[in-house]
């Protein structure tokens, strides 16, 4: 059966894309570029009334920086974005590293004011902010599991189609693979006690529920999640630009999946990259057959630690890049975008 016949459709989905139409209007209309940015990972349920879930790795980092590099580019930019995880702007004084607060002191008056270190820096991330609502280019939508995902994307893509070539999908979201199909899901929170044994036999036809007990132990079964790449690539989204991102975490499979997704499902780049070194290294996959490297400079090591007999030792912190990767990224997919756009203008004009 078709995922999203079988898939209940998320409660808040209509309301999400009647905002994303009047977005998408807008820019249509001032032949704007739009940017699909998709940032965070999705979640499996275990249950209908969600205690238990599975969760993809992503902060959001990736997506949220990307944002801004779109819209310093002058895109408009539709941020999909796991929840709670980093956005665009705020990303610079959110979550535990960057807690806001941080940046505040007060000054003689007892009023509380930012820092005097940070103030340039602010300044400029809040000219940015500030230019994107007041020219509604940035456009906010949360979603938690990868049903939601889903299902927004796909409407999304829809509403972006008479864009034609100026839309763009940059998928950096970590989605999951696999998947507990509503039929397979039970309602209430697996009971780990055998005293509160539930019933197996509410499931698929023979097929018990995705998760439950057996002797002491929790069995999770989970599906495949089907291939959307290749329904957006060929019928959600046939004239938009996609570019996918590929996460591995072992380097000599990388080159080697990044080519295989962009022949299975022919898009326009796949940018690979690795748990590890993500923050300062990616590899370009090209529709052409081109392949390579983009790397940043590695910063100065922030800390240093010193050892028993005064020696300083090599600190176990990673290395930060001394510049974002993503924007580097960002005007080279925007370059290629340009192409992309003038080689459909020709094609046209051919017709
Ligand atoms: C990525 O590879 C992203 O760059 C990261 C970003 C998730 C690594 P952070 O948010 O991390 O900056 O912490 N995203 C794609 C991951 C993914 O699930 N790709 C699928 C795959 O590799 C294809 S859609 O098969």
């Amino acid at each position: 059966m078709d995922y999203f016949t079988a898939s209940p459709k998320p409660a808040n989905l209509d309301r999400q894309v009647t905002l994303a139409r009047a977005f998408i209007q807008q820019h249509a209309e001032q032949h704007r570029r739009v940017a699909l940015v998709t940032s965070g990972g999705t979640t499996v349920p275990l249950e209908n009334q969600t205690v238990r879930f599975i969760d993809n790795f992503s902060a959001g980092t990736r997506g949220a920086t990307s944002a801004e590099y779109f819209l310093q580019s002058g895109y408009a930019v539709i941020f999909l974005h796991r929840q709670f995880s980093l956005l665009p702007y705020s990303r610079h004084y959110s979550h535990s590293t960057n807690c806001f607060l941080d940046f505040m002191t007060h000054n003689d008056a007892g009023a509380v004011v930012i820092e005097s270190e940070y103030q340039q820096q602010m300044a400029k991330v809040l000219d940015q902010y500030r230019k994107a609502k007041r020219e509604n280019t940035l456009l906010l939508l949360p979603f938690v599991t990868v049903n939601d995902y889903l299902w927004l994307l796909r409407e999304l893509a829809i509403q972006m189609q008479p864009l034609e070539a100026n839309g763009l999908f940059y998928l950096a979201a970590a989605v999951s693979d696999f998947f507990v199909p509503a039929a397979r899901m039970v309602e209430h929170k697996i009971q780990s006690s055998e005293d509160y044994h539930q019933d197996v036999t509410n499931g698929d036809g023979d097929r018990p529920p995705a998760a439950h007990m057996e002797d002491k132990r929790l069995i999770i079964d989970l599906d495949p999640v089907p291939k959307f790449l290749k329904q957006l690539v060929d019928t959600w989204a046939p004239r938009s630009m996609i570019i996918s991102f590929k996460l591995e975490t072992d380097p000599s499979l990388l080159a080697k999946k990044a080519k295989g997704a962009l022949q299975k499902y022919s898009h326009h780049l796949v940018i690979g990259n690795l748990l590890n070194t993500r923050k300062w290294e990616v590899l370009f996959v090209a529709a052409d057959g081109s392949e390579r490297w983009i790397r940043v400079p590695l910063g100065r090591r922030t800390r240093s630690v010193t050892g028993k007999d005064g020696d300083t030792i090599e600190n176990a912190e990673p290395r930060e890049p001394s510049i974002e990767i993503e924007s580097w990224i960002v005007p080279e997919v925007a370059q290629m975008h340009t192409e992309v756009i003038s080689k459909g203008k020709v094609e046209m004009q051919r017709h």
